[in-house]
Parts: structure tokens; sequence; C-alpha cells
């Protein structure tokens, strides 16, 4: 392997070592942590570059440290690139992450007390979506929607529009990080429209996709903000961004909100590296990219299909699949994870809708495309993974047939090193 790290490596052994098992782990080991992915060198140069020294405090030109000559230049650089992106008037790329995103984003244009329409958490929803171990939920009241059938996957909208007559909600909410369907945006921002609410999509999952005109742009269908993180399917550094479509008046409280109200100095290497992402994002190539994600995932729920595994919603639309191991298999999340790791696939147990079992142990697993399909992966070699991975689940207790699974996955790894460039 080649020397990765050589400063580190001279001067600090322990931390070298564990950087290293990293990186040995990323090459030889199948990713399918759907929030997860590789950034090209670009990004990993940008975020490891000089900005990490520089406090830039405020926006550009407004700030309230000197020498901000290029910190200007690469912040506009990030803002007007992500705005190119996802076809909007306003970008704030500074949030640290997508849960900052949005907490700032929520404390922007709601009051202590206000009323959140969110999808049901059990049903796909996120942390910061008003699950009762936040914060969030001693300032603001939550309620709920759901799909209206987990083996079909379609919300309830009616439901939505009953509870938010009732409730009268400042905002609707739309975007999950365990659901494998498009939405039906338009059908948001009516029922937004009849109870006068703010429409947000927490596109942290799909932003990729929706920049590379795989899924549709909320946008384009009268929402009024997104929120997501950088480095999913956008393959950016970690960090957060805040979008908005058009209204002036929410892009200031935004900003207001993201600093001075959460955040001190943003961190200028990550925004440099957000920068070039959205660079590379912008590129034909990204589009060809996101589309095989969605390709790919496919191809991965037509072995869960024919294998007999339920899949919550029957199967994907976007980047991810929710497989019920448990009522399937007879094999908990956890075991599956566990039995998964030893043969060099990284995924993660999640619960299912509506789960019997706890959050620890669920019934599920979560797994999905884009860092596979980084690699280079098509329909062909996500459906031998997919085929891997039932046989080992099935086999969870053969370590003869385990073995040979991790070679096959080791030499598959080989094959598709990580790219190290995109454009
Ligand atoms: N942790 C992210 C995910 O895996 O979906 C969401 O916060």
């Amino acid at each position: 392997m080649a020397e990765l790290y050589p400063y580190i490596k001279k001067q600090d052994k322990a931390v070298y070592k564990a950087l290293q098992g990293e990186e040995t782990r990323q090459r030889e080991g199948i990713e399918l942590i759907p929030s997860e992915n590789y950034v090209s060198k670009a990004v990993r140069e940008a975020n490891a570059s000089n900005l990490t020294n520089k406090y830039s405090e405020g926006y550009p030109g407004r700030r309230y440290y000197g020498g901000q000559e290029y910190t200007d230049i690469v912040e506009n650089i990030a803002r007007d690139r992500a705005k190119k992106l996802f076809n909007c008037k306003f970008a704030n790329v500074q949030p640290h992450a997508g849960a900052p995103a949005n907490v700032a984003m929520y404390f922007a244009l709601l009051e202590p007390g206000d009323t959140i329409l969110g999808m049901d958490l059990s049903h796909g929803g996120h942390l910061t979506h008003g699950h009762p171990v936040t914060y969030l939920t001693k300032i603001f009241k939550f309620v709920r929607y759901k799909m209206k059938n987990p083996d079909t996957g379609e919300i309830d909208y009616d439901e939505m529009l009953q509870v938010a007559k009732r409730e009268k909600p400042k905002m609707i909410l739309a975007g999950y990080s365990a659901y494998p369907r498009e939405l039906e945006y338009e059908k948001f921002v009516k029922i937004a429209k009849e109870v006068g609410a703010i429409t947000v999509m927490d596109a942290a999952h799909i932003a990729g996709l929706i920049a590379g005109k795989a899924c549709k742009n909320p946008f384009d269908y009268g929402f009024d903000i997104i929120t997501t993180t950088t480095h999913k399917t956008l393959r950016g550094p970690r960090g957060g961004m805040i979008l908005t479509k058009e209204n002036e008046e929410y892009a200031k409280k935004i900003d207001k909100s993201v600093f001075p109200g959460f955040q001190g100095g943003p961190i200028m290497n990550t925004i440099a590296a957000k920068a070039v992402a959205f660079g590379e994002d912008l590129s034909p190539k990204f589009r060809t990219y996101a589309k095989q994600i969605l390709k790919n995932a496919k191809a991965m729920e037509e072995v869960y299909h024919k294998s007999g595994i339920r899949m919550i919603t029957g199967g994907t639309s976007n980047h991810l699949i929710l497989a019920d191991v448990y009522g399937s298999l007879g094999i908990t999340g956890q075991e599956a994870e566990t039995v998964l790791d030893e043969v060099g696939i990284t995924l993660n147990k999640n619960s299912i809708a509506d789960d019997t079992r706890k959050p620890m142990d669920p019934s599920g697993i979560r797994f999905g495309t884009p860092a596979v399909t980084t690699r280079g992966f098509k329909e062909k070699e996500c459906k031998r993974v997919a085929e891997l991975m039932v046989d080992a689940m099935k086999n969870k207790s053969d370590s003869k047939k385990k073995k040979a699974i991790h070679n096959e996955i080791k030499s598959l790894c080989k094959k598709f090193p990580i790219p190290e460039k995109f454009v």
C-alpha cells in the first residue's frame, strides 16, 4: 500500500495505525450503508487544506475577522454551485452537518411551541424530525403522518390532510432516512397551502439523486426549503447545507440562525471541499452516476424478490432497500449486520415500519448502492452482491461458506478499486 500519511506516520504511530486499518477496511470491503460514499482525492485535498487555519465568522463580504479575500472566494463558489445544482436562489453552506442544519432551519422559520407535521419515525423519518430523545421535542410540537401500507409504501396523504387541518402545523416536513420511494411533492404543497404551512424537504439521502436528475426536485413542485448533508449521494465532505427556493425573507432568517444563532466559525476547509464536490456534481458524468445508483438498487431488489425476502414498500425507487430479514429469514437485524460484516459487507441494522423488536436489535437491514456505484459496480456486480448477502444470512453459522463468500467479496473489491477522481 502506498504511504498515505507520511507526517502522521512519523509523528503518531497510534493514530497512523488506525487510519491505515480503516484504509484497508474501505478498500477490501463492500460498503452498502446507503448514507456513505467515497470522495475524490480533490475533495480530500480541499478538506485537508490550509483553510483549516482560518476563522471566518459571518458571510462573504460581511465577516468579523480580517484576511478573508480567499475564504470569500471559496464560500461564494460553493454557494453558486449549490444554487445551480438545485435550481434555487439561496444557499447556506455553513452548517457543520445535517442535524445542525435542521435545527438551525427550525429555529429560523418557527417560534417555540409551533407545530411541525412530519413522517412517523418508525415509517422512515429521522431523529431530527422530532424523535423524543432529541431536545427538539422540548421546543416544538411534532405531529405525524404515515404510510398507508408498509408493503406498498404509498404515503397516506388523506391522513396528512386531516392531521394538518386539525393541528394547523407551521411546517410540513418531507424526506426520510429509511424510505425507498419517490414522493408526490405536489400533494405536500397542496396540503401546506391549505393550512398555510412552510414546506421543507430533508433531502440528505437523495440530494445527489436530485442534483443528478435521477429523482424529482422538490423545488420544481413548489417546496420552500431543502436541507441536506453533503457527504452522502452528493459525494462531498461531511457537512450540511440549507437551500431556499426563492423567498428572501426565509433565506435571511436562515443565515442569521446558522450564524450567529447556532454556530460560530464556519469550517472553511470543509466549505472548500463542498465547493470542489459541487463542481464534480455539475459534470455530465455525475448524472450518469446518479442514474446508475438507481439501476443498481433495482438489480438488488430483483434478487431479494426472487429470494422471497420482504422489502418495506415492496422494493425501491431510489438508492436504498429496507428488508425485513427477521420476518423472512428468522435472522435479526443485528445478527444480519454481524454475519455480513464477517464476510466483508458493511450495512446497518434498521427498524422496519411498526417494528415489534427493539432499535438495537430490530427486524430489518438497510442497504444501498451509492458507494458501490462510485466504485464502478453495475447491475451484474450488484446482483451478485445481493446473492452473496442472502447466502451469508441463510448460512450464518457455516464458517466454510462464509470464508468462500468473503474471498469472493475481496476479489470483487480488487477488481473495482476505489476511484481517485470523478471528472
Ligand atoms: N445517519 C444518517 C443515515 O445513515 O441515514 C442519517 O442521519
